[in-house]
């Protein structure tokens, strides 16, 4: 499962009042995959345990009917209860070796970097794929650490490159105040920014909240999304 994972267009949900609004996230998530996201990681901060999976199992109903991958955000209990495919953990979830661990050779795992030295111990811990930012400040997460912008990831997409092996295998994908109207010149920013090499490698992906579940027509946004996606070199 790990290795043939469609990153490309990476739905990372929202259940604030702020983007969600009073609609309901199924729906949401339901109309987005119609749309065409490639992959879903529920991320919900404030729901109880009980909660989380009863959403996650609904959720994973809809994925399932696309083939697409779910993820959950922080929790691999909620992860092994539901049964999905792979967890998303930031710098302060679980130890990678750990959740490796419980959840097994096949499930995915991916990590939040913000720099050189998060992505090399991700990568040495055995992250299949890296959340890499924030790149542009965003209201959707407020606190979050780092703006690295486009220069930060290319560091970090360079670095991957030249240590070669398991780290220039490893997927990646960007997040941060990506748009309709940002996203073919993140990615051509971001297209073959390493050093010369026999097989230059780019992100895999884009990670998109807002411009998803923040919009009125999410299957529309996705939809266009991924032509603009797919219309950009390398995806192109
Ligand atoms: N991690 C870094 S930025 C971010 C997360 C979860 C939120 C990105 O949201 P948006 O609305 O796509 O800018
Ligand atoms: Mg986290």
């Amino acid at each position: 499962m790990a290795s043939q994972v469609d990153y490309s267009l990476y739905l990372v949900t929202d259940s604030t009042e702020a983007i969600l609004g009073s609609r309901d996230l199924i729906e949401v998530v339901a109309q987005a995959l119609q749309g065409g996201v490639t992959i879903v990681q529920y991320r919900d901060k404030s729901s109880d345990t009980g909660a989380l999976i009863s959403t996650a199992k609904k959720l994973h109903e809809e994925c399932r009917k696309h083939n697409v991958p779910l993820l959950i955000n922080d929790r691999v209990d909620v992860a092994l209860a539901v049964g999905c495919e792979g967890v998303h953990l930031g710098q302060d979830d679980m130890n990678i070796v750990e959740a490796r661990r419980l959840l097994g050779d096949k499930k995915i795992i991916g990590a939040t970097v913000s720099s050189v030295e998060e992505a090399r111990i991700a990568v040495e811990r055995g992250a299949d794929y890296l959340g890499i930012g924030t790149l542009y400040a965003t209201q959707t997460k407020k606190n979050t650490k780092e703006i690295i912008g486009v220069n930060g990831i290319r560091r970090i997409l360079r670095y991957l490159d030249e240590a070669g092996g398991k780290s220039s295998d490893v997927k990646t994908v960007c997040i941060g105040g990506v748009n309709a109207s940002n996203v073919q010149r993140v990615i051509h920013q971001l297209y073959a920014p390493r050093s010369p090499s026999s097989k230059p490698k780019t992100i895999d992906g884009v990670a998109i909240v807002s411009a998803i579940v923040g919009t009125k027509d999410p299957k529309e946004a996705s939809s266009n999304l991924q032509k603009l996606i797919k219309s950009t070199p390398p995806f192109a």
